[in-house]
Parts: structure tokens; C-alpha cells; sequence
């Protein structure tokens, strides 16, 4: 059952994130699976330290990009990222995770409290002068995480811990108790194929897998329009999405992928606007 745009905005407004159900289809989730399957092993077996692996660049890979590219550019998801941050949306990375099952003992150990990559909070969650912490204020994202799982969640894959609305404080969390569970936390109820949209200033940690398999999730992070990016857009095979994106004019995609010439002028036609409102009301109310 799909909901509509608000009300995942509703959701997403007042705990700082909202979930798409059935977002991947079992059988790509089996695909994906299949496919990247080996190169995970190779990977874990080269660090069996390590409690995760990541592809990265995931449109720069020749064997990984036609499995991959729709459920990035699908406009379901990119109607909701312009919802959410207005139409700035760049991408940061897309990228694929693996955990390796751990011991058993480790079961439900928390893999790190913390705030995804551009949030503020966490430089001014600290700081001495604490009047911002007494107001609530919901602000647009500089950058959101849609993360998809290709597992079910539990306490054998390890579930994604939330603090809900934590996107509106500046709650922190030190490093001591980084590592532990929270009061309040959720532990978000999934199933393989859903994807978790989250906002940057939502604290959140994942948990170990004890569970045999090997637990993924794919990650595709937006941002602001502008900002510096871990993925490349200058491979071969993003100019190849590029042009196909130019001739079909969907400057959506291009802006995704770094490129948009007019998104400063857009931006300041929309202050103008709003500066011309408000300057209307001044002079009505003379
Ligand atoms: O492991 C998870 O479920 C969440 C991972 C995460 O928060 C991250 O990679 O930033
Ligand atoms: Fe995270």
C-alpha cells in the first residue's frame, strides 16, 4: 500500500525520517544480492577485521551501473527528495554496504551513534552558549540518506536504532555512550526492499549482524546543490547519463549529477518573489 508524498512529508517533518514499504521488489533485491554476492566475500575476506565493506561510485562501475541507475533515478524518489530540499537536489554518493556476520556474543552491539555527513548539530552541540537548543525549529535538509535494505531487519541482521525528532535538538551523544543503546530509541521495524529516507540531522546508528548472511543496504545520499561530493561526476559513464539526460531535457538528473547553470538565478527568482510579497504586505498595512 503506497502512501502519498505528504503524508510521508508529514512523517518525515516530525521524526526526521519516514519509510517507503516494498520500495525495491524482491526479485531486483535477489538480483542485487546475487550480483554483488562475490565481491563482498573477497572484500570481508581481505579485512575480517572490519565490520563493514562499501562499493562506492556505484554509476562509475561497467558491471554495476545497469543494475543500479533506476532505482536511483526513479521519479518517485526524486519527487520526494525535491519535496523535501525544493528542486537543489545533488548527489553525494551511491554506494553499496556489506556487513560479515560477527560472532554470536556481538549480537545487538551498536555499530556508532551519529549524524550523517553536512548536519550542523553536531557543531553546535557542544557549544557552551546553548540558547538555539530552546527552539524547535524545522528547517529543510542540506542532505537526506534513502537507505534500502536488502534483508530483513532484526536483532540476528541488526536493526537501524533512531532517536526520533532528533532532527529538532541538538541532542548529542558522547563518545563513551556512542557505542550503546539509547532511552527512547526506536528500532525501525523493516523488511527487505523498504528504503528509510532520512534526514541529516537525525541521530541514528546501525547494529551488528550475527546472522550468516551478509547484511546490505544500498545508500543514496542527496545533498544541497553545490556542495562538495564524494562521487565522481567526470567518469565516462556518467557523461554517458549526462547526454542521455540532456536529450531528453531533464534537467533533474543533470542537476544530480552536478550540472545546472541556472539553479543560483532560480534560487534568487524565488527570493525575489518572496522579498516582493513581503514588501506588498508592508505597504498594504500603511
Ligand atoms: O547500518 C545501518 O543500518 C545504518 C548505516 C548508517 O547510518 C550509515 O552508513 O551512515
Ligand atoms: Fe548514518
Amino acid at each position: 500500500m503506497h502512501r502519498s508524498i505528504d503524508e510521508h512529508f508529514a512523517e518525515y517533518r516530525r521524526d526526521g525520517y519516514t519509510i517507503f514499504k516494498g520500495y525495491m521488489p524482491a526479485d531486483q533485491v535477489r538480483r542485487v544480492r546475487r550480483t554483488v554476492d562475490p565481491e563482498f566475500h573477497r572484500l570481508h575476506a581481505e579485512h575480517p577485521e572490519r565490520i563493514r565493506a562499501t562499493i562506492a561510485n556505484l554509476l562509475s562501475q561497467e558491471g554495476l551501473v545497469h543494475l543500479f541507475k533506476d532505482h536511483l533515478f526513479d521519479p518517485a524518489l526524486l519527487d520526494f527528495a525535491e519535496h523535501v530540499m525544493g528542486p537543489f537536489v545533488q548527489l553525494d554518493s551511491y554506494e553499496i554496504t556489506g556487513y560479515p556476520s560477527r560472532p554470536l556474543e556481538e549480537r545487538q552491539k551498536v555499530d556508532r551513534w551519529h549524524r550523517d555527513a553536512f548536519s550542523y548539530s553536531e557543531v553546535w552541540e557542544r557549544h557552551g552558549s546553548s540558547c538555539h537548543r530552546e527552539d524547535r525549529v524545522y528547517t529543510a535538509p542540506t542532505a537526506c540518506n534513502c537507505i534500502t535494505y536488502l534483508q530483513d531487519m532484526n536483532e540476528a541482521t541488526g536493526h537501524l536504532r533512531v532517536l526520533a525528532d532528533s532532527h529538532l535538538d541538538y541532542t548529542s551523544i558522547s563518545d563513551e555512550e556512542a557505542g550503546k543503546p539509547q532511552a527512547g530509541e526506536q528500532l525501525v521495524e523493516l523488511e527487505a526492499g523498504d528504503m528509510v529516507y532520512t534526514h541529516n540531522e537525525i541521530l541514528h546508528a546501525g547494529s551488528l549482524n550475527t546472522s550468516g548472511e551478509i547484511r546490505y543496504f544500498i545508500s543514496a545520499y542527496f545533498q544541497r546543490f553545490g556542495l562538495p561530493h564524494r562521487d565522481s561526476f567526470r567518469h565516462p559513464l556518467i557523461n554517458a547519463l549526462k547526454d542521455e539526460a540532456r536529450a531528453q531535457n531533464d534537467r533533474r538528473v543533470l542537476r544530480l549529477l552536478g550540472e545546472d547553470d541556472h539553479w543560483e538565478e532560480r534560487e534568487r527568482a524565488a527570493w525575489a518573489q518572496m522579498i516582493a510579497e513581503d514588501r506588498a504586505a508592508r505597504n498594504a498595512s500603511r
